[in-house]
């Protein structure tokens, strides 16, 4: 494991592009070296021998000894099926120690070969609005399995480019844990898999600057800056690890995306810029969408005005998309072995927009007296003819849609879109946070999931920890996840368009994943460019566990935990168990030292504390919004952040009460009289909400015949507590193990993140907690 900062060679570096300047009309684009060291995260392809039976390993091996032919289908290295092969080929040879090699012969499989990576439909096919489920189902068996393989090979076969890499990386996956589903002998693998959810987007906050909203594991990896002439070798690796949890697109730049720096996303030199990343992502079966500022027409295109429905502004936004789909073809080599049905013009990688309208100070189709629908409805029009689809943000606030829309922000959003349900157009996909606040540590599930019916809806998690610790604390957040996942919306499929389950109630997964509106995950993305990719190696487990989550959300959240610990550290009980059981708890021990009873108060910015400068980049120092217990700001402006906008609020701590008066209205728009009574009852209410629904005394007497706010207290001591003795503690007993293993600095990486968070911070959130409740 390296974890040193290689010195970035700058005279290299400037001979090389002053050569690149000259060339540069006919190069399209240049690899240079990477000037980072970076973690193999969950594709680290090590040893593995100790963790077979000798008989099985051996079988294996020899298996693979005897057989090193890669037959890959295509020689065109821009196709996911090539990926495909050559992830493989590395992660075979390095597992079982043998020479893989990869073989290419267009149009027939050749005699040769003993194993055989192919695509039986379209190989460049991607993620597009008539996308099936079926489109990335693969299979891995041995022998006669399909017609085009003869019987004496391993196949990896789908549908499509990306349904065979989602195949490989599965089988590595599988090797390098000896997981139950491996046979004793491989020529006996007969394994089948396809996704639940179609759309399963990665969304970056990186601005075009570098910089990123939000993000704790450094600066932005990709360097617009340096495209579309340099790609930097890390990008491919980017790619990897989102093809190899199952994503099949990406949005580049921030939703922010009326910032300054981000404004431009559209001109031309920015497109050809986006281009070359979407032909490296299509390479992985990954589609681009790219998020613009809704008022591109004035910003970039010197319009007057972006009304949409002004006939100059929807000229352009056609003309936009044409552009588009010239670069993003033309930076695509699609020469060889096309396989029939093969449609170009779906292919080019690029697939819609992501539009952040109305919100936090984003324009939107309000700005010109129109309605959501009616804005996003010109966008989806001008990608109708590509399959493209337009990704919409249900995050609006209060005040952002004009005086009318006032109140509780989770009643607002609930009201406005449930007025809109139907009304948008048919590849319109509505983008909802998990819950109606904004990624708190512990949220409702937010009430329009199940109450829609006609709208094509997906989740949005926040897989960058900004209220949950950041890189500094370890809230692992599938668990989370799986808590909403799980949650029973109360409302049933009736009345859904094309979906009828027999009038059964629908969980939270079954309405992402079903019928003709379950469009599936978007997560926001926690990788930046510091060697752990995302700050504390630990939080990769985030990244990870999103992706098989989105894959298939009703996957228990164990398993994933215990899969991505495997992958990461190697199968050593003495590493596994305890690293499982620590994550396992983490989300509630966070939750206890910083929103016990769904306080939600995680929210202190730069208004009130010397911590907050700037770096010399622009980015703020880490550890400063959105990271300290915040009780400070209830007093001071008298609601709790985030938690809404609004009457029926008091929290003057003179009143000696606490909690959103909520039960009665926003708990009230829940599907079905259980879920209303559950939320509209003080004593059925779920302890872990209690005040995110109810407006309660300090005296209160909760079950356990203690006071709410005793209750309130010996959360936050107990959660400081298990913080220390069930994560840091747990983890410094681990040092010796790391060192023996000869992986120190990966140990370092997460000790001193977690020392500092756990072992400082934490004793600062239940301090001012504390005081603030008993001042
Ligand atoms: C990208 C929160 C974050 C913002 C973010 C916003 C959103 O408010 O603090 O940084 O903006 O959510 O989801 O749009």
């Amino acid at each position: 494991m390296q974890f040193k900062k290689q010195p970035f060679n700058q005279t290299t570096m400037k001979i090389f592009l002053i050569i690149i300047s000259f060339l540069s009309i006919t190069i399209v684009h240049t690899v240079i070296a990477s000037t980072l060291p970076d973690d193999k995260l969950w594709l680290r392809y090590e040893n593995i021998q100790t963790i077979y039976n000798p008989s099985k390993y051996e079988n294996y091996k020899n298996f693979f000894s005897s057989h090193k032919n890669i037959y890959c289908a295509t020689d065109d290295k821009y196709s996911p099926v090539y990926s495909a092969c050559k992830e493989l080929s590395n992660g075979l040879s390095i597992l079982f120690d043998v020479n893989m090699s990869i073989i290419t012969n267009n149009n027939k499989t050749p005699a040769t070969a003993s194993i055989v990576i192919e695509s039986l439909v379209d190989e460049y096919s991607l993620l597009n609005i008539s996308t099936k489920l079926s489109d990335e189902e693969f299979s891995i068996s041995y022998g006669n399995h399909h017609i085009e393989v003869a019987a004496d090979k391993l196949s990896i076969v789908s549908n499509t480019g990306r349904g065979v890499l989602y195949g490989v990386f599965h089988l590595l996956n599988l090797l390098q844990r000896n997981a139950n589903e491996l046979p004793a002998k491989i020529i006996d693998i007969n394994i089948k898999e396809q996704p639940k959810s179609r759309i399963r987007i990665w969304q970056l906050w990186d601005n075009m600057d570098g910089t990123i909203e939000r993000g704790y594991g450094g600066r932005s990896i990709f360097h617009w800056e340096e495209l579309p002439n340099i790609v930097r070798p890390r990008y491919e690796d980017y790619a990897r690890y989102l093809a190899s949890v199952g994503i099949n697109s990406i949005s580049l730049t921030n939703v922010n995306s009326c910032f300054t720096m981000n404004q431009q996303l559209l001109n031309i030199t920015n497109i050809n810029k986006a281009a070359v990343l979407g032909k490296l992502f299509a390479s992985y079966g990954i589609a681009t969408f790219l998020t613009p500022c809704f008022d591109s027409p004035m910003l970039v295109g010197n319009l007057n005005t972006s009304d949409p429905f002004d006939p100059r502004v929807i000229q352009w936004w056609k003309e936009i998309v044409i552009k588009l789909q010239n670069a993003f073809q033309s930076s695509r080599v699609t020469t060889t072995n096309n396989k029939k049905n093969a449609s170009i013009i779906m292919n080019s990688g690029f697939i819609g927009f992501l539009f952040k309208a109305d919100s936090e100070g984003m324009p939107g189709p309000s700005s010109y007296n129109r309605t959501e629908p009616e804005g996003s409805s010109m966008l989806a029009n001008a990608v109708k003819d590509i399959g493209g689809i337009i990704i919409w943000r249900a995050f609006t606030h209060p005040g952002n849609l004009g005086p009318i829309k006032v109140g509780d922000q989770p009643l607002m959003q609930f009201k406005y879109f449930m007025e809109l349900d139907g009304l948008w157009d048919e590849n319109v996909v509505l983008q909802i946070k998990n819950g109606p606040m904004d990624f708190q540590t512990h949220e409702p599930v937010h009430s329009l999931f199940g109450n829609l019916k006609n709208t094509k809806v997906m989740i949005e998690l926040g897989v960058t920890q900004e209220y949950t610790g950041q890189a500094y604390h370890l809230c692992h957040l599938p668990v989370q996840w799986e808590n909403y996942l799980t949650f029973n919306t109360g409302c049933t499929s009736d009345g859904i368009n094309n979906y009828n389950d027999g009038g059964k109630m629908l969980l939270l997964a079954d309405v992402l994943t079903k019928g003709k509106n379950g469009w599936g995950f978007a997560g926001v993305s926690n990788f930046g460019e510091t060697v752990v990719w995302v700050g504390n190696l630990l939080s990769s487990s985030n990244s990870f566990g999103y992706g098989r989550m989105a894959w298939n959300p009703y996957t228990s959240a164990k398993d994933i935990t215990k899969e991505w610990v495997e992958l990461t550290f190697g199968i050593d009980m003495q590493i596994t168990k305890p690293i499982v059981n620590m994550m396992m708890d983490s989300w509630y021990i966070y939750e206890n030292y910083t929103s016990p009873f769904g306080l939600s108060a995680i929210d202190d910015n730069c208004a009130d504390r010397k911590q907050c400068f700037k770096l010399p980049n622009g980015m703020l120092e880490d550890r400063v919004d959105h990271y300290w217990w915040a009780g400070w700001l209830w007093a001071g402006v008298g609601k709790p952040p985030n938690a809404g906008y609004g009457g029926g609020f008091n929290l003057s701590r003179n009143d000696r009460m606490i909690g959103n008066n909520r039960s009665l209205e926003y708990g009230q728009t829940y599907c079905g009289k259980e879920n209303k009574e559950i939320f509209g009852n003080i004593k059925q209410t779920p302890l872990r909400l209690l005040l995110t629904f109810h407006h309660v005394s300090y005296d209160y007497v909760l079950d356990d015949g203690r006071t709410l706010m005793d209750n309130i207290m010996l959360a936050f001591q107990l959660g400081q507590e298990n913080a220390e003795s069930k994560i840091l503690n747990v983890w410094k007993t681990l040092k010796t193990i790391f060192i023996n293993n000869n992986d120190q600095e990966r140990w370092e990486n997460v000790y001193n993140k977690l020392n500092i968070g756990i072992g400082e911070d934490t004793k600062n959130f239940t301090r001012s907690a504390l005081n603030y409740f008993t001042d």
